[in-house]
């Protein structure tokens, strides 16, 4: 199916629908979005020149709807679908129904799409091909004698791996022999949950590994290229952070043996658009074929800036039947790119997925920035999809004016209403192993250990410039007054009184601790509070909302309560009640615990399931289940009551 293409859907929503509908008006393509019920008020909808609802939020009921999004086409004309990435990208049920209604797919076809689908599968497939593959065994015998005998062949440490898998589900690295067993049975329980299938594969382990990518494109008429490599080895929970291109690990020589398996591993396929090569590299320069992603990828911004293509531009065209635009001759990388994700969630917690109503959005802008997104101010971050919020690029002729640009633009990043992993990003940014090139799929792990430490408090303490502000110019301002008394609760801290005295050209607050602070408010406006102290005007962005105004100090965020009129034991309230409450909105896929039932502090009481992540709510006092709020299936608020445990001796 190729033609000209008048009008595209885009079945996806966020910062990719966004994106696609920017490289297709500067075609003259028109544009068509689908959207979920959460959604109407989404910037993907607002920008395509229409949009249909597709169903209730959940992506069961709308982005998965195959149905519905091509009775969406129809209905508008649309000659034409790009899937994106994520939902039915990699769906080759979906790519050949759109086929057969007559439409045009935005990718390869379903025969890539499947085969590339099964880890197993496109193993073999790219042996035979001749593509260079992790040594280890792909085969149809399932027994637990011929995995461990074929483990023992392949020599410990050892990778097993969920033929169907990905996202590292139904993945463990085996040392030795003597655990092989118990971890096969655990991976192949895993897989059996997570993909309705158990069948392995074993491979020899490639420890501390890159991941690096190649960038393929391919066209009707036999034509493969290369768009050399992305770095996508810092990655948390198989989740990617940072990417790069090219890969500072990468020499001439490397590229041009990586590129040509790639090119080989897609002709292969007959494969036709925009497709990645994934490899591990190790530490000498050997490189092993890892998977194939038939879809456009998340981080393919970073190639199109060091190759001064518009991948998506050129995924319309070789829909069209269209030759390649360009040779592979004609491929050059010209400076470094580097990408980061800003996600909704809080390193402080775990990195835990956070919902909100997005409040005074600005994104960078300067040479070299670029930041792909798909939010409002004022839209909501909700439980139902991915909590990437947006992905902010930098393009330098150097990888070190790539990255020092890209941690200006992102400290520069005003967001609030939701957390975010701003602060992480900076620090992984900032970490000696990645400003040096170095970084490894070990990097988080080895730089941030199992916690993550929020950035120390700035000189002058956010407290003391609250209270500043609020008594002198603030909400709660009266100019008259010559002294007067806040009490303040900053972030997680107990609250604290902060006096201020004198007028608005010269504060002195004094903190709790005793501590003074001469603070000059200068302005308080369009979200920046500007002050002036030791002779230093600065300005902070501050965002007032209702129970607490948020202030931003060096990148990190503060928020502020003022509990001078609350009474004191419920605002000091040391001791833990029982009240257990849901930590974010989603859905209750288990519930641990029978109301009367004895349960001790820190026992599971049940499980949330939000942005595709599991989430145990635990017990925070040693007591007795009350009633039970909620039930399996139940879908919840943040805050919402779950149980009372009443506590023992109460
Ligand atoms: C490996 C490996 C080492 N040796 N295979 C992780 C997810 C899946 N796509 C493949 N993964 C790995 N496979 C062998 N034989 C190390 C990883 C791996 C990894 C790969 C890419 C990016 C980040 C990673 C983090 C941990 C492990």
């Amino acid at each position: 199916m190729s033609g000209r293409i008048e009008k595209i859907l885009i079945a996806n929503r966020g910062e990719i629908a966004c994106r696609v509908i920017r490289s297709a008006r500067e075609k003259g393509i028109a544009t068509v979005a689908v959207y979920s019920q959460a959604d109407e008020g989404a910037l993907h909808v607002a920008l395509a020149d229409e949009a249909v609802e597709i169903g209730a939020a959940p992506v069961g009921e709308s982005y998965l709807r195959a149905d519905a999004i091509i009775d969406a086409a129809r209905r508008t004309g649309a000659d034409a679908i790009h899937p994106g990435y994520g939902f039915l990208s990699e769906n080759a049920g979906f790519a050949r129904a759109v086929a057969e209604v007559g439409l045009i797919f935005i990718g390869p076809s379903p025969e890539a799409i499947s085969a590339m689908g099964d880890k197993a599968e496109s193993k073999r497939r790219m042996i035979a091909a001749g593509v260079p593959c992790v040594p280890g065994y792909q085969g149809e015998d399932q027994s637990e004698e011929r995995l461990l005998d074929e483990a023992r062949a392949i020599g410990f440490p050892v990778m097993i791996k969920a033929s169907a898998g990905g996202g590292g589900r139904g993945m463990r690295l085996v040392h030795d022999e003597a655990a092989f067993t118990r971890m096969l049975r655990t991976a192949k329980s895993e897989a059996l949950n997570a993909f309705g299938d158990d069948r392995m594969l074993i491979e020899k382990a490639v420890m501390r590994p890159r991941h690096v990518e190649i960038q393929v494109f391919g066209d009707r008429h036999g034509n493969v290229i290369h768009l050399a490599e992305r770095d996508c080895s810092i990655q948390r929970r198989h989740q990617k952070v940072v990417e790069e291109a090219p890969s500072p690990a990468v020499t001439p020589a490397i590229r041009a043996a990586m590129g040509d398996a790639a090119v080989t591993a897609a002709k292969a396929l007959s494969y036709v658009g925009a497709g990645t090569v994934e490899f591990l590299l190790d530490g000498d320069g050997r490189f092993y074929f890892l998977e194939m992603n038939t879809r456009l990828q998340v981080e393919h911004p970073v190639t199109e800036l060091v190759t001064g293509t518009d991948l998506v531009a050129m995924q319309i065209d070789v829909a069209e039947g269209a030759p390649l635009p360009l040779s592979q001759a004609d491929v050059a990388i010209r400076g470094h790119a580097i990408e980061v994700r800003l996600y909704a969630e809080d390193p402080a917690q775990n990195f835990m997925p956070q919902t909100g109503r997005i409040e005074g959005w600005q994104v960078p802008e300067g040479p070299g920035i670029r930041a792909d997104h798909g939010i409002i101010e004022g839209g909501e971050v909700s439980a139902f999809y991915d909590p990437m919020l947006a992905k902010i690029i930098s393009w330098g002729d150097t990888r070190e004016q790539a990255r020092r640009r890209l941690v200006k633009a992102v400290a520069d990043t005003r967001i609030f209403g939701v957390r975010t992993n701003r602060a992480f990003l900076l620090q992984a940014l900032e970490a000696p192993a990645f400003a040096a090139g170095e970084a490894t799929t070990a990097f988080v792990e080895e730089t941030f250990g199992d916690g993550y430490a929020p950035p120390a408090e700035p000189a002058l303490p956010p407290g003391a410039l609250a209270a500043a502000w609020l008594c002198r110019g603030g909400r709660w301002s009266s100019s008259r007054w010559t002294e007067s008394r806040v009490r303040l609760a900053v972030g997680e801290a107990q609250p604290a009184w902060f006096t201020v005295e004198g007028d608005e050209g010269a504060l002195t607050v004094t903190d709790a601790e005793g501590a003074r602070h001469a603070i000059e408010i200068v302005s308080a406006e369009g979200g920046v509070l500007r002050y002036r102290a030791d002779g230093v005007l600065r300005s902070v962005p501050f965002h007032a909302g209702d129970e607490e105004i948020v202030f931003e100090v060096d990148a990190s965020q503060y928020a502020v309560r003022d509990l001078t009129m609350a009474p004191p034991e419920a605002a000091d309230g040391a001791a833990a009640d029982g009240l257990v409450r849901a930590p974010i909105t989603g859905m209750v896929i288990s519930v641990e615990v029978a109301e009367g039932e004895r349960v001790e502090r820190g026992q599971v009481l049940a499980t949330l399931e939000a942005m595709k992540m599991q989430h145990m709510v635990l017990a925070p006092v040693t007591g007795l289940v009350g009633t039970l709020a909620v039930a399996t299936g139940a879908q919840i608020s943040a805050r919402d009551l779950i149980v009372e445990i009443v506590e023992e001796g109460a």
